[in-house]
């Protein structure tokens, strides 16, 4: 069995760290890339982070996982909120799926408390910071056994 964990980002999610740290904080990218690589060794397992503004390119991402990966952890960013299409591609994949948010979704405006994504999620991470990446992954480690 795969032993990477892809963790796949949405549009704007290349900003992480850059703009906007009253509602996103300071830490970039790269620190939740080196965080859950580094959670994700404990247990033998690798990481395979990566940001797309594309849907298109998210979805091939998606149906590389199929062969590639043994769980996703995905923040689909504002594509949470509208894309069918990403939740199809995530239908496919027959892994563990934990969706992600940076921020509490549900404390903000009303069109980012619904997700298209969350009806094919495993489990739902929201409002831990950037944390709430490396709490998946540890999850992940803790329940993917091998
Ligand atoms: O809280 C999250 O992680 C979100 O997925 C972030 C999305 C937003 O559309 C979702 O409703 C909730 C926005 C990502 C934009 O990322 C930026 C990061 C820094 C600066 C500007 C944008």
């Amino acid at each position: 069995m795969s032993k990477t964990i892809y963790i796949l980002n949405g549009p704007n999610l290349n900003l992480l760290g850059k703009r906007q740290p009253e509602i996103y904080g300071h830490d970039t990218l790269d620190d939740v890339a080196r965080n859950c690589a580094a959670v994700a060794a404990e247990f033998g397992l690798e990481t395979d982070l990566r940001q797309s503004n594309h849907e298109g390119e998210i979805i091939d991402w998606i149906h590389e996982a199929r062969e590639k990966a043994a769980a996703i952890v995905i923040n689909p960013a504002a594509y949470t909120h509208t894309s069918v299409a990403i939740l199809d591609a995530l239908n496919t994949f027959e892994g563990p799926v934990i969706e992600v948010h940076i921020s509490q979704v549900h404390k903000r405006e009303p069109f980012r408390h619904h997700s298209y994504v969350s009806h094919r999620s495993d489990a739902v991470m929201a409002g831990f910071g950037i944390g709430g990446y490396a709490l998946a992954v540890r999850h992940l480690g803790l329940t993917l056994g091998g």
